[in-house]
């Protein structure tokens, strides 16, 4: 696309960020207009938004709910943009994008349509040479990633794909024009959370949905709706109170995990609770007890319940007990919200295939085998995930010192410290990397925190008049046995097919990635690691 930009003449930056996302705004805005930095971002796709850019599916929306899914660090911004309903879809998200990028004008140090392809620590010059699919090099002293955890598509090497005559898309890159599936029959495959999302949207205009589903998952109504001008006002007053509360909880929502256990209360108490909780829908379902994610059997009882649900809503009995036929702890996998997904299958019009007793063969020219049976299909969905959290950043083929690759030093999972910085790699920084809590809060919270400490470095750098930030092999061993402790006192390991340990993705190390242990832990610890002088960081 044409170049309107005049910075984009320059090839040598203080700073180059990659992706304009929400983290990639934010960057920009802080190194900029916060410490006067000649900072660029360098965006692959043609707008801001990010992930939001290119998930654009049916069904496409946010699972925080709106006036939680916002920068906060400026009142003003809170004050004035007003979501319209209670959980934002992918349009009005880059509405609400293209709105802080136009206010903070930020789209002049933005250079859409440039995809980074290589990055290299040149240490003689303590710079970052970072290449553009277009061939050309721009060079930083400071490269920050922002590339997202969920941006690298997951499309499963099943054969055949490439003899298919009807049309494929994988959720994650979906046409900006939109797909038509009036009259057409229609594979979905995957049952996360976008699976879920896009089953009842296809269902309402397709001939005939088939869902093939590998693992079967829980999902708690969105209850969506479009936002009363009350509830709008309410959330302007309390601004201030609504940033406390995701600023000092574990997740960074705008809810507190409830302060007791699922055996304080007796099991009509607790059915009870749960049956509110369902009625009121969301991601806050999991807060009924502060024990859900702890506790096998305290587990139970919400798995039960959810389980319950389902065989109560769908109609045909094998149909449900495939559905309910849950084999991991709730919410140890990245629990779903939906909007109708189990009524659809009471629909004459969808219908589900158990892919783990008989599982994907091949794509024929015509549809999809299994092991059992033939489907024909004119078009297929595949909601298969991401490579999450290290496939967006092993694919900037990013080489540290020495030309030593990233992908060499994450050759068994990801190393690093706080989830921000890898020991070889001095001024390099890592955008809600694995090891950092990104994917288990919400994530602009996780990101404004991130964006911020980044920021203070920086600027404690140039106050010392010093050059080089970078962590020791000693910091990362020790960070990397606290993201295992924090995993392992929760249930999230148990569920041994998710992404949160790479387990989607054939080959990929099996490693837990995120930090478990809370966002106000994490946060506290950061702050710790900057008031000891950047403790595990050597400065220079
Ligand atoms: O991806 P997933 P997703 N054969 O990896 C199946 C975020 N998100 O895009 O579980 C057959 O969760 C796979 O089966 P299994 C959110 O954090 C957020 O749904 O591996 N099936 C699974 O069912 C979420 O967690 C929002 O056995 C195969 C599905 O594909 C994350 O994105 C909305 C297969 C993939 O599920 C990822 O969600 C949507 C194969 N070979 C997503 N390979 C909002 O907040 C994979 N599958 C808006």
């Amino acid at each position: 696309m044409p170049d309107m930009n005049p910075a984009s003449a320059s090839r040598e930056f203080d700073a180059l960020i990659v992706g304009a996302g929400f983290a990639g705004l934010y960057q920009l805005l802080c190194l900029r207009d916060r410490l006067g930095l000649k900072a660029q971002v360098l965006e692959a796709g043609d707008g801001v938004g990010g992930t939001w850019y290119w998930n654009r599916y049916p069904g496409a929306r946010c699972d925080s709910e709106s006036h939680a899914y916002n920068y906060t660090f400026s009142k003003e911004l809170f004050e004035e943009w007003e979501w319209t309903e209670r959980y934002p879809d992918h349009a009005e998200i880059r509405r609400y994008l293209n709105h802080v990028a136009d206010r903070f004008d930020l789209k002049k140090d933005i250079r859409f349509g440039t995809r980074v392809v290589g990055a290299r620590y040149d240490e003689a010059a303590n710079r970052w040479s970072v290449t553009t699919e277009a061939g050309e090099t721009l060079t930083a002293q400071f490269l920050i990633t922002a590339v997202g955890c969920l941006s690298t598509a997951n499309v499963p090497k099943f054969p055949g794909l490439e003899s298919f005559q009807g049309d494929w898309y994988h959720t994650g890159q979906w046409p900006h024009e939109g797909v038509d599936f009036t009259g057409k029959r229609v594979g979905l495959i995957g049952t996360g959370s976008t699976g879920i999302q896009a089953a009842p949207v296809i269902a309402e205009t397709a001939a005939h949905l088939t869902v093939f589903q590998r693992t079967a998952n829980y999902s708690v109504p969105a209850h969506n709706v479009p936002l009363s001008p009350e509830f709008k006002a309410w959330v302007k007053e309390n601004h201030a109170e609504i940033r406390r509360i995701m600023h000092t909880n574990t997740n960074g929502q705008a809810f507190f995990i409830e302060d007791r256990s699922a055996w304080d209360v007796t099991p009509e108490q607790r059915q009870a609770l749960y049956e509110a909780a369902w009625a009121k829908g969301g991601l806050q379902f999991r807060g009924v007890f502060r024990d859900i994610l702890l506790d096998k059997a305290a587990n139970d009882t919400a798995a039960e319940f959810l389980k319950n649900k389902i065989r109560s809503i769908v109609k045909d009995p094998a149909t449900a007990a495939l559905l309910a036929d849950i084999d991991h702890p709730y919410a140890a996998k990245r629990p779903p919200i939906d909007t109708d997904y189990f009524a659809t299958f009471n629909r004459s019009n969808v219908s589900l295939v158990n892919v783990r007793a008989a599982p994907i063969e091949r794509i024929t020219p015509t549809g999809l085998r299994t092991r059992d049976a033939e489907y024909p299909l004119d078009i297929i969905v595949f909601a298969t995930g991401f490579d999450a959290m290290t496939g967006p950043l092993l694919k900037l083929n990013i080489e540290g010192r020495s030309g030593q690759p990233l992908a060499k030093a994450w050759e068994a999972g990801p190393r690093n410290y706080l989830g921000l910085q890898v020991a070889g790699f001095p001024n390099l920084f890592t955008i809600t990397g694995p090891g950092s809590p990104s994917v288990l809060c919400n994530m602009p919270v996780a990101i404004e925190q991130h964006a911020e400490w980044i920021t203070d470095c920086i600027a404690h750098l140039r106050a010392k008049g010093l050059a080089r930030v970078e962590t020791t092999e000693a910091a990362m061993a020790d960070w990397v046995a606290k993201v295992n402790e924090a995993a392992n006192v929760t249930l999230l390991p148990q569920a041994h097919h998710s992404w949160y340990l790479g387990a989607n993705v054939p080959g990929k190390p099996r490693v837990f990635m995120p930090y478990a242990g809370g966002m106000a832990r994490y946060r506290a610890i950061c702050e710790s690691v900057t008031a000891k002088g950047y403790e595990g960081f050597v400065l220079s």
